[in-house]
């Protein structure tokens, strides 16, 4: 079987014991996921099911995908249940999955929105109208088929930490449903939202049923076909959701963010599974495409409110970005997939970004408050269009964020290490460990960081027995001078800091290649190595053409984006600006947001401070910059 060449190692089998994320982990499981599940409850999102099965009468409540959200927090309580056990959780499962399977129609039909509303006689014509009158009548837009891809992804995810089928088989008998109705011989079509094409993946993966995987490119490769942009020859903008063009002729990141990045993702799994060089040549051109033009300085995507999507080239405005908290969790899917397909630590580069940066932010550090977009520049005011705020909320009509964020928290374990024939790679750099076969040894390997306050990383190798592998530590793009692999962001001062490697003390002439400082030896018990990075501040600038960016810097000590405050800064960051010659100096704040390096200047008579741009919007509500005059 074709699969992507390096494989990740799960979550499940990585231990997180990290001063920075252990603590962020574990309000993910003991704030957000219970706070989502309520929300979810106090939203009716999980009574609908029962409307839908007919045990309750009242009315759909809400948006008409609002099922995807209680399955995402499903997906990620699934994940928080693989690494911490929690009888009360898995009881609260079967219960919740008891409900939804109540929902699903006897051939495996389940959307509650359409459900209920037929049952109903569709009173309001309208909205009848967009979630569909019939079937399938409206997929462009009612997330007919998104919902569902959602759900093949938690069955997924709840089978793999209970063992139990109960959802599996929900989901597996809803996919056989869609295998029926869209296909070559049978309807054309393409879901207005990717995600399926991920979910069937999962499936795929689970079953090794292999008309789930085609079923996925079926999808993938109808889009931008003629025949069915006939059917819907009033759609104006199918660029909105990547239907302008076969996917393999695609070479730039239009429309919706969210979904078009959901698609890329999709396409590397696929590419990955049928070896479809196709597909691989076109993410290459998207992904040169994003990280050239496209990315915000924290990895998020996305610069428009209108239709949530990609602006033109290098349109990437600060108080207005969208950079929506699901885009950048994509962009954190996507970039993982790339590096799995290429062995490229520059994908890693790119995720590790949005990972601490543009994801990060979306969340409160108590975890029950969320960015809906995470704009670069804010004047403390309210921002148009859903929870686009001077703060976080701790919900909104359209909660895709919020479910969403459970789900990549739950799964970081899995974006640490990897591994390819005999080969280990250290990626993002977390305390902890794991245990891996390479070659047929297991090799325990155990990290030590206090990353990202200060660049210095110890990996602990513990063979059963010795052997021989290739070890293969990420260097960061950021330590070697290079802000993003792309000219879109540079350093003003691009000179490679000092990065050192050391095998049991021992220093060693350490030479980049593809993102990685590989060392090969007969590893035995008790062999360390220790990367060593220096985490000067740096100075960023954009590329000529971003113009909001002119004459301004940005600030970032290793992967961290920083950002000015008007708490900080006698109320307001307008003034604030950032001389060529200030010397900067880093300043640890234990109290604030779990404790930050501030950085500090002297601007005038005035001292300046940035924090960390995660952390922003932690003390009220109140002005924010990234980018400062110089
Ligand atoms: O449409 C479903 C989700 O809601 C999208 O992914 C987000 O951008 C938001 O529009
Ligand atoms: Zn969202």
């Amino acid at each position: 079987m074709n699969d992507y060449p390096i494989q990740p190692i799960s979550f499940n089998r990585v231990t997180v014991d990290d001063s920075f994320w252990s603590p962020r982990l574990e309000t993910n499981r003991t704030a957000t996921i219970p706070v989502d599940f309520q929300r979810c409850e106090e939203t009716e999102r999980i009574l609908n099911f029962d409307r839908a099965a007919g045990v309750d009468a009242g009315d759909h409540a809400g948006i008409f995908f609002n099922d995807s959200d209680v399955f995402k927090v499903i997906e990620g309580a699934a994940y928080s249940l693989q690494t911490h056990a929690d009888p009360e959780l898995d009881a609260y499962l079967d219960a919740l999955i008891a409900r939804i399977g109540a929902a699903q129609e006897p051939d495996g039909y389940l959307y509650t929105a359409r459900t209920i509303r037929e049952r109903q006689g569709h009173t309001d014509r309208l909205q009848a109208e967009r979630e569909g009158l019939t079937r399938w009548s409206n997929l462009r837009v009612n997330h007919e088929l998104y919902n569902v891809g959602h759900m093949y992804e938690a069955a997924v995810a709840h089978y793999e930490a209970t063992g139990k089928r109960t959802f599996l088989d929900i989901a597996l008998k809803n996919a056989d449903l869609v295998c029926q109705v869209f296909g070559p011989d049978a309807r054309h079509d393409v879901p207005g939202h990717q995600e399926i094409e991920i979910g069937l993946v999962r499936l795929y993966r689970v079953t090794g049923d292999e008309r789930y995987l085609r079923q996925a490119k079926f999808f993938l490769d109808q889009r931008g076909q003629a025949d069915d942009r006939e059917l819907y020859a009033n759609f104006e903008n199918p660029g909105y959701m990547q239907d302008h063009l076969p996917v393999v002729e695609q070479d730039e990141a239009v429309g919706h963010a969210v979904r078009a990045v959901y698609m890329y993702a999709g396409m590397a799994d696929v590419a990955a599974l049928t070896g479809d060089a196709a597909y691989i040549a076109a993410l290459d051109r998207l992904w040169e495409n994003v990280v050239g033009r496209k990315l915000y300085l924290t990895g998020g995507i996305g610069a428009r409110h209108h239709g949530e999507a990609f602006g033109d080239d290098y349109e990437l405005p600060n108080a207005s970005a969208y950079a929506e908290t699901c885009a950048a969790l994509a962009n954190v899917l996507w970039n993982q997939r790339m590096f799995l397909l290429h062995g490229h630590g520059k994908y890693i580069d790119v995720l590790e970004r949005t990972l601490y940066n543009g994801f990060l932010s979306g969340i409160s550090q108590g975890g029950d408050e969320f960015f809906y977009a995470n704009p670069l520049a804010s004047d403390g005011e309210w921002f148009f269009n859903y929870g686009t705020a001077a703060t976080r909320s701790p919900w909104f009509s359209c909660s895709c964020c919020p479910t969403n964020v459970v789900r990549l928290l739950g799964s970081l374990g899995s974006y640490i290490y990897a591994q390819r024939n005999g080969d280990l790679y250290v990626n993002l750099f977390v305390g902890g460990g794991t245990t891996v076969n390479l070659n047929g040894v297991d090799v325990g390997v155990t990290q030590w960081t206090h990353y990202p306050w200060d660049g210095n990383v110890t990996v602990q190798l513990d063979p059963a027995e010795e052997t021989e592998f290739t070890l293969r530590v990420r260097v960061p793009g950021w330590a070697l001078g290079q802000a993003v692999p792309s000219d879109l962001y540079h350093y003003v001062d691009a000179r490679p800091d000092v990065v050192a490697l050391l095998v049991n003390g021992d220093l060693l002439d350490v030479e980049v290649v593809d993102g990685y400082a590989a060392v090969t030896r007969t590893w035995k018990h008790g062999d360390s190595v220790t990367l060593a990075l220096a985490t000067p501040v740096r100075r960023v600038v954009s590329h000529a053409a971003v113009a909001e960016n002119a004459g301004r810097v940005a600030l970032e000590r290793g992967p961290l984006v920083y950002c000015v405050e008007g708490v900080d800064n006698g109320g307001l960051v307008a003034d604030v600006t950032l001389p060529a010659d200030a010397a900067i100096t880093p300043v640890w704040n234990g109290d604030l947001v779990g404790g930050v390096l501030k950085l500090t200047w002297q601007d005038g008579d005035v001292q300046r401070t940035a924090i960390p741009y995660y952390a922003w919007s932690h003390r009220g509500v109140g002005d924010m910059a990234v980018w400062l005059p110089t």
